[in-house]
């Protein structure tokens, strides 16, 4: 009986451990023997309407490694087209820009989501609808390649960055 209770707490230990470091099994791991560097995690494609030609990603990138490493493209079958960009505010407005990769600080994280660092969906195969999940594949200068699976979310709109926010209700 003892001892039931101690592994039922190793296993709520371990567990919590695990959620603590937010290093779960979410993410596919094509070198995990090598010891995967870079870690994913949240990420989540923008629902759009229909008549919207573009989205975007986001998701967290954390880095385990001691050097600095860089997202330098994302490929996904949702968009023919997949660019990395950043927001900058030029004369009160904010506008994007695409960037030639996301730097992932050693030992630290990059948040990619709305108003900053981005992946930007262009030319959409289809409309990404709520709770529909699309896989990411990541290509990182020193992780290699990543792929995730991404959550179809609503986000606030965008327009700031875009012009065609459809007015709806
Ligand atoms: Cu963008």
């Amino acid at each position: 009986m003892f001892k039931m209770k101690s592994y039922l707490r190793m296993m709520l230990l371990l567990s919590s451990l695990f959620l603590l470091l937010g290093c779960t099994a979410t993410v596919d791991h094509p070198h995990a023997g090598m010891g995967q560097k870079v870690h994913v995690h949240g990420a989540w494609v923008r629902a759009v309407p229909p008549v919207s030609h573009m989205s975007a990603a986001y998701l967290t990138l954390i880095n385990h490694g001691e050097k600095e490493d860089q997202l330098l493209s994302v490929e996904t079958e949702l968009a023919k087209v997949v660019e990395l960009h950043n927001v900058k505010k030029k004369d009160g407005m904010m506008s994007m820009f695409p960037v030639p990769f996301v730097p992932v600080p050693a030992g630290g994280e990059q948040n990619l989501k709305p108003g900053s660092y981005h992946i930007m969906l262009i030319n959409l195969t289809q409309t990404p609808k709520l709770g529909e999940k699309y896989d990411l594949v990541l290509h990182f200068k020193h992780a290699g390649v990543l792929k995730v699976s991404a959550t179809v979310r609503e986000g606030q709109p965008m327009k700031k960055e875009m012009h065609k926010v459809p007015k709806e209700k």
